[in-house]
């Protein structure tokens, strides 16, 4: 039954794109639809860059800089460091493979193809099965309000390198589920909540029109893998987050995030004194090792979210 389970993820960067290396070789990645976070889109030199999209495509791709966890492993820097020498803004890193794949994407939605069908061309030409799905084909951008205004995601996040403390976050656009988004969640067998930013990661996916309620009528259990550890962030600012935001830094302060909409909770050996408190917000709450160090510990991530899902949909 595990290998051929309908998985649907949703997905932010790096902490998603390793849970689903570790997914697919426990799931036939055909039967895995991964739904991607778009909000962190944005244009540099004209081009459309959506690095969350290529954070999953390259790791699933087996080509991704595993160290910085995005980017193309070996990539270069000549064009980079030749639109400095002209004095253009290079306080985003685009190596020059992975410019390849940006011009590439800006041309086909140039023509008129939506941000789907780039996503699906760009899979296949990566040699990736897994069904990667942007949340919308619509642009919807994530603002991150610092103590001196609101600030383009990227901005703050790489540009100001998650200095300003976040004390709002918001989503501009009317943004639309992409073709196939709604259906693959009503035929999943699991949904998952991907080990990613529950603020700026999935919340912006949740906020996409109609995604959340069709994860509230789905059939399917909703596993959530915890992003926080020992009250820190397996990568990027979502501890900071949860204290400027107001949230418990833990695992249960995520756990509070996700109430209403997950039915089970994965959380780290090292967090198994909350359980009891995650336990009563009405989640099923698995504890077992989190951390992605390897192919190894992916897999057995994998497999412990799969049977938590077991669990809760037994439990119902
Ligand atoms: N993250 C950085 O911290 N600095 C960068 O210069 C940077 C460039 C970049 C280029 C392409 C890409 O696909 C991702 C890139 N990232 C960079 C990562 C990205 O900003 C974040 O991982 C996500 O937006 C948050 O999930």
């Amino acid at each position: 039954m595990i290998e051929s389970a309908r998985c649907v993820v949703l997905c932010g960067g790096v902490g998603a794109a390793r849970f689903l290396s570790g997914l697919v070789r426990v799931v036939d990645p055909a039967r895995v639809t991964a739904i991607v976070n778009v909000a962190d889109d944005e244009e540099f030199h004209g081009l459309h860059v959506s690095p969350d999209l290529d954070t999953v495509l390259y790791t699933l791709a087996g080509l991704v800089d595993g160290t910085r966890g995005w980017g193309l492993l070996g990539d270069t820097d000549a064009v980079q460091r030749a639109l400095a020498r002209l004095g253009r803004d290079t306080w985003f890193q685009l190596g020059d493979r992975d410019l390849a794949t940006h011009i590439h994407r800006t041309a086909l939605l140039r023509e008129g193809r939506t941000l789907s069908e780039v996503t699906a061309a760009l899979a296949r030409a990566f040699g990736v099965t897994v069904r990667l799905l942007p949340s919308s084909d619509d642009p919807q951008a994530t603002k991150v309000r610092a103590d001196d205004g609101w600030l383009d995601f990227q901005e703050w996040f790489v540009r100001r390198a998650t200095r300003d403390a976040a004390r709002e976050i918001r989503f501009e656009g009317d943004a639309r589920p992409a073709p196939g988004v709604l259906d693959a969640i009503a035929a999943a067998d699991v949904i998952v909540v991907a080990p990613s930013n529950p603020f700026v990661s999935i919340g912006p996916v949740l906020a996409v029109a109609g995604v959340r309620e069709a994860i509230e009528r789905a059939p399917a259990p909703v596993v959530a893998v915890s992003p926080i550890v020992g009250g820190e962030a397996l990568k990027g600012p979502a501890a900071a987050m949860l204290a400027s935001l107001g949230y418990e830094v833990s695992a249960l302060g995520v756990a509070r995030i996700y109430r209403g909409l997950v039915d089970a909770f994965v959380i780290d050996d090292r967090d198994a004194a909350l359980a009891p408190h995650i336990d009563v917000l009405g989640m099923r709450v698995t504890v077992a090792p989190t951390i992605m160090r390897d192919a190894a510990a992916k897999e057995s991530l994998a497999r412990t979210v799969l049977s938590a899902a077991e669990g809760a949909r037994a439990a119902t």
